[in-house]
């Protein structure tokens, strides 16, 4: 399947297979849709962020509280989505000592408590030592610059999503 396909996809389809490019935003997908013909795959990734840059700060600060806690309750009771599920597994949250898990919440906590909005990075591109020093090092930043910082990891998830759909359902693309 190529772009052609995609082009060619209803709504409902489209939804199937992007609704979760903004983890549980699949609005965003929705919205972007209206945007076909694309030209390139780049182009539904730039319809997200420029619907996400669109947004007020409260809808910005929405799509980072759509976001699980890296370690959190739900990798323990395994309802996290699939994609949010791989990308903890693959930074190594899985296999965190107590101790580690220990300090990730106590400083999740924190930093839910100081922004109101969790602590958000791309775990594709991290691994858990990274993980803590940037939510140690990011717990002292203004709330403005964490959203800035916040969306911006958001568009990295959503970039690494739209390979893997790419790669795994051989969507492979004609141009990027
Ligand atoms: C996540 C997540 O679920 N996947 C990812 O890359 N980052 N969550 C988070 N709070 O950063």
């Amino acid at each position: 399947m190529n772009l052609d396909a995609v082009n060619s996809m209803s709504y409902e389809q489209f939804l199937d297979i992007f609704g979760n490019i903004i983890e549980k935003c699949p609005i965003i997908t929705a919205a972007v849709w209206s945007r076909r013909p694309f030209s390139s795959f780049g182009e539904v990734e730039d319809g997200v962020h420029e619907f996400i840059e669109s947004l007020p700060i409260s809808g910005k600060e929405g799509i980072l509280r759509c976001h699980p806690d890296l370690a959190g309750r739900e990798l323990t009771s395994g309802t996290l989505t699939m994609e949010s599920q791989e990308e903890q597994r693959r930074a190594g949250l899985t296999s965190l000592t107590s101790q580690e898990r220990e300090r990730l919440t106590l400083l999740n906590t924190q930093y839910k408590e100081k922004f109101g909005f969790p602590f958000v990075i791309c775990a594709k591109m991290a691994d858990k030592d990274k993980i803590m020093r940037e939510l140690s090092a990011r717990l002292q930043n203004d709330p403005s610059v964490e959203l800035l910082i916040g969306i911006d990891e958001v568009k990295k998830i959503c970039h690494l999503r739209i390979q893997d759909i790419l790669c795994k359902g051989s969507l492979l693309p004609t141009k990027l």
